[in-house]
């Protein structure tokens, strides 16, 4: 198909600068002349961005025209005879370039983007003296320093009116925050104002800040330095799952800057923590030595000390237990080769299944639920295939605020593709108000509204017959389901109209192209396996499965959380998904490691392992890169059982509320500052590369990991992430065709990947299911676990915002994010409120059977009323202090989307 598109391409002969050259019918002069290397100017011009013109700077001449023609705007034609240099170009050039430095001000020795600033560099290239224009000074309004936003200044006097800003804000970030302010020669960009901020239209993205040629955008920075005494390093963010390729900007071994790259995943955009979050990197709480705990203070220690302090502690525990009775918690923020190595240690040192990490609470529900109906967990597109869906469907996804550059890829697709968006979801979150169904469900009853609409869609007959027919099985025991269920008291449990729900059924059904996008919301219930199974059953009902711009979208949350499974950080499964239960596969490993004598069974999960360390089945407990006193369910159990154990082993970039509780806590490098790999939600695996060295003594993760299976005795030499990435590949056959080599470049590879000829893989299930044909598995809704009461008479869910990331060890050490939301709080509707005659700003209480919060009340129209929704970013005031573990009994996923909760006003005193 692709050779036939390019026959149908036409190539079009003309000639630049005298010379004959080919370029494809459709192509403005100002591309193909960048493809010959020939520069032109430009400072509006950006291939992500419909064209503008505005700047003038790229004109060109062109034999025949009456008037120099601007290089972004003229697309090439046969026989067309182009200047790109010429004496008449090269003067107009160097007239506009005057006249936008006539009111310029003088200020390139001070000016921070000196050396990056393209009206400098146009400047000096074609010779244009400022002094010979007297400098304009007044008369445009509001042309002063706005510093009134945490993470960027917008300077109007040295802005040049390219609008690149705009339109980046209007037609990529799509929150339209900025905009042109008067007309004419009073044309300003008027700014977000902290005000702005605070009503949610700016987000702070500061993508802008990141396109502007100038000095009239600059980001805040923690220091003044010279552009051209930066180094820059390519890497992948570590905050959520989007995976965005950036640079990071360093002087002096300090990371100054964040900028976007293009990587696919990204398209050069990122979000306030990806291009703001970085100043954690060099904050003075970074841990610097390995601690140990001395008659409860905690000491610092060398190296040695500290490894030796765990052999004995740890060969005390094997002397009386027989056994090391050893847990390991790995974690999705580190590299898949830290990853690798944490599972080779529990099984290959600890001989231990016992190993498990976040995805737990995450998305395990999801790898269990689609590897029953798929026979793949992972998301089955990928994001840049959205902006070409005819409809998506969101479920229990925060979109814009959790996984914010794909929640701005869906936004384009509205507005480039007219892509139609439902909203399913308790709160009117951000992408609900510009959905064209919004269903406001009450939680935990996604079960119900997705029956509800299978049922219309079967009812209808809307589904697809001959894809059911061809690749699914099971399909009678669906319809078997469906026809026991009724409509309207479907629609009653979820609490939206009959119509609205026909009408959402109607238009999923009918797309050609339709993608669903769920997460959290679907996912954390003890119902989780089947939610994501009805997710499932609805995608296969109308053929959307093994299709572009389509599919079953989990978006995975944790920067390397499918990373972390994909390495078998994982009580059940090795590297791949390879069970552990398979003789076969326990052999191939044994074999490769150097060992015998594997645990043959599967392991512990999560909420296990902190029952097992209550009960003292499990003493030694290692944690790498995980906070679970303040993610994991119920806070006074979770800390009451990491104080059970015999050793507490902590391994962290800071010391957080998990680790003081440690009985050795060991000092990381953060993803700055080392060489390895993550994979994002579209299972793109792209490089982490270091840009900076670790703070005092802290190391690399997989080094601390290698120094202690040495320690026990283990043989493991690796002297790079590469040689440990090398290993894991030939062990793992969805990612053994991946070499560094084929990851150095922006894009990655997705797995599967099995050769080193196989391009990776865009979108799973064509043609065929991992699992041969895909399973329709009959679902009935189940109530909620805790359902409210005379004494808790509310719902509570929780969940995250924008400007925070799980724990907050690292957004709560970047100061801007938390003028934003800095403290605990939930939300309610205003009858909620009123209720209990409380008003936005109110200090109030939150309890359950679990415990008690303090915090501030955010009364918002958004929250559905009966419902609170309490963040866990925090601490002492997060979510976690009134949760509890009710767990799914497939995956054993814990409900922390729901349970019964009292809210009270605090007295003034409080
Ligand atoms: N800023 C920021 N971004 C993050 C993170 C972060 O901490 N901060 N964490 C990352 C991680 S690890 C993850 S897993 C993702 C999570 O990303 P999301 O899942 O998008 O985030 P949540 O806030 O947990 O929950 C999503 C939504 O579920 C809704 N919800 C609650 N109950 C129900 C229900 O019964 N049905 C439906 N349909 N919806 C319901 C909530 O109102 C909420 O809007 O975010 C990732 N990105
Ligand atoms: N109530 C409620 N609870 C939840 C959720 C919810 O929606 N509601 N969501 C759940 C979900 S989806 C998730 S994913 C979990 C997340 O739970 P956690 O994974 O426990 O949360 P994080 O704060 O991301 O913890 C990661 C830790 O790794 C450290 N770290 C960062 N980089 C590195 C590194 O390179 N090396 C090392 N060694 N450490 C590093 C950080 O400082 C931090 O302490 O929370 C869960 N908890
Ligand atoms: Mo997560």
């Amino acid at each position: 198909m692709n050779d036939k598109k390019k026959i149908a391409e036409k190539t079009i002969q003309f000639s630049v600068n005298g010379q004959t050259v080919q370029a494809k019918e459709g192509q403005s002069i100002l591309q193909v002349c960048r493809e010959l290397g020939i520069d032109i100017p430009t400072f509006c011009y950006d291939e992500r961005l419909k064209i503008d013109g505005s700047c003038r700077i790229c004109l060109v001449e062109v034999e025949g025209a009456r008037t120099l023609l601007p290089a972004c705007a003229t697309l090439v034609a046969e026989g067309m005879q182009v200047q790109t240099h010429s004496e008449k170009v090269i003067e107009a050039r160097k007239e506009i370039l005057a006249l936008l430095l006539s009111d310029h001000p003088r200020e390139c020795l001070k000016c921070e983007k000196a050396g990056e600033c393209k009206l400098q560099d146009y400047g000096y290239e074609y010779g244009v003296d400022e002094e010979q224009f007297g400098y304009f000074v007044g008369e445009r309004c509001e042309r002063d320093l706005d510093d009134s936003n945490p993470f960027f200044i917008i300077d109007r006097k040295k802005c040049i009116l390219c609008g690149k800003c705009v339109r980046i804000c209007n037609d990529l970030q799509c929150v339209g925050a900025l905009h042109y302010a008067n007309r004419g020669y009073k044309t300003v960009i008027s700014t977000p104002f902290l005000q702005d901020l605070n009503d949610g239209s700016c987000v702070s993205c500061g993508n802008c800040v990141s396109v502007c040629p100038t000095g009239a955008l600059m980001p805040k920075k923690p220091e003044s330095y010279r552009s051209w005494e930066v180094k820059k390093t390519t890497t992948t963010c570590s905050y959520c799952g989007v995976g965005c390729q950036m640079d990071l900007c360093v002087v002096n071994n300090r990371v100054v800057e964040v900028k976007p790259r293009k990587g696919a995943a990204n398209n050069a955009m990122l979000c306030v923590k990806g291009k703001f979050g970085y100043n954690f990197l060099s904050h003075p709480d970074r841990l610097k030595t390995p601690l140990i705990k001395r008659e409860g203070e905690f000491v610092e220690a060398s190296w040695e000390e500290a490894l030796n302090y765990i052999k004995e502690k740890a060969a005390t525990v094997k002397s009386e237990q027989g056994d090391y009775r050893f847990a390991g918690l790995s974690s999705a923020r580190c590299t898949n080769e830290e990853n690798y190595l944490m599972q080779k240690m529990a099984r290959g040192v600890f001989k231990t299944n016992d190993i498990d990490h976040c995805a737990r609470l995450c998305h395990s529900s999801t790898v269990a639920g689609l590897a029953n109906t798929l026979g793949s967990g992972a998301m089955t597109n990928s994001i840049e295939e959205v902006l070409r869906s005819d409809v998506v469907f969101i479920i229990g996804s925060n979109t814009s605020e959790t996984h914010p550059v794909i929640g701005a890829h869906i936004r384009q697709a509205q507005a480039q593709n007219k892509t139609k968006l439902i909203v399913a979801d308790p709160r009117k979150i951000d992408m609900a108000r510009d959905a064209d169904i919004y269903m406001q469900i009450k939680p935990g009853s996604n079960i119900a509204i997705l029956n509800a609409m299978m049922k219309v869609i079967f009812d209808e007959k809307l589904y697809d017959q001959a894809y059911i027919e061809e690749r699914t099985e099971n399909f009678e025991e669906l319809i078997q389901t469906l026809e026991l269920l009724d409509f309207k008291e479907l629609c009653k449990i979820c609490g939206i109209d009959p119509e609205t729900v026909r009408r959402a059924a109607r238009m999923y059904a009918s797309a050609d192209r339709a993608g669903i996008y769920y997460s959290m919301g679907v996912t954390q219930f003890a119902s989780g396996t089947n939610g994501v199974m009805s997710v499932s059953n609805l995608a296969l009902l109308c053929g959307q499965i093994g299709k572009e711009s389509a599919g079953v979208n989990p978006l995975r949350g944790q920067n390397n959380v499918q990373g972390a499974c994909d390495m078998g950080a994982l009580p059940n499964v090795f590297t791949g998904y390879q069970k552990v239960t398979d003789a076969a596969v326990r052999e191939k490993f044994e074999k490769a490691w150097n060992i015998t004598d594997m645990d043959d069974a599967v392991g512990k999960t999560l909420p296990e392992i902190m029952d097992a360390a209550l009960n003292k089945e499990l003493r030694f407990l290692y944690i790498m890169g995980e906070n679970p006193v303040v993610s994991d369910p119920d806070r006074h159990h979770i800390q009451k059982a990491l104080s059970s154990l015999d050793l507490l082993v902590v391994q962290d970039i800071f010391l957080t509320e998990t680790a003081q509780l440690a009985d050795v806590v060991l000092p990381a490098a953060a993803f700055a500052e080392k060489e390895g790999t993550f994979t994002n939600t579209e299972r793109r695996v792209q490089r982490v590369r270091k840009a900076i060295d670790p703070p005092g003594q802290a190391l690399a993760d997989w080094r601390i990991l290698q120094k202690l299976m040495q320690c026990f005795g283990y043989d493991s030499n690796f002297e790079s992430a590469e040689e440990i990435f090398e290993e894991m590949r030939t062990l793992t056959p969805s990612y053994a065709g991946m070499t560094y080599t084929r990851l150095d470049t922006l894009d990655g590879l997705q797995w599967p990947c099995p050769s080193e000829d196989h391009p990776g893989t865009k979108f799973l299930h064509q043609g065929r299911f991992t699992r041969g044909k895909a399973l329709f598995v009959p679902i009935h809704y189940t109530p909620p676990v805790e359902e409210p009461d005379a004494q808790y008479p509310l719902s509570m869910t929780s969940g995250r915002n924008l400007y925070q990331y799980h724990t907050r060890t690292m957004t709560g050490r970047v100061e801007g994010l938390n003028l934003k939301e800095g403290h605990g709080y939930v939300e309610m509707g205003p009858a909620t409120a009123a209720e209990k005659g409380i008003v936005h700003g109110d200090r109030v209480k939150v309890s359950s059977p679990r415990g008690e919060i303090v915090v501030i009340a955010h009364v918002l129209e958004s929250v559905q009323e009966g419902l609170l929704f309490v963040p866990f970013h925090y601490g002492e005031e997060g979510a976690n202090v009134l949760t509890v573990a009710n767990l799914d009994p497939i995956c054993k996923i814990p409900e922390l989307k729901l349970i019964k909760a009292r809210l009270e006003k605090c007295e003034a005193a409080l």
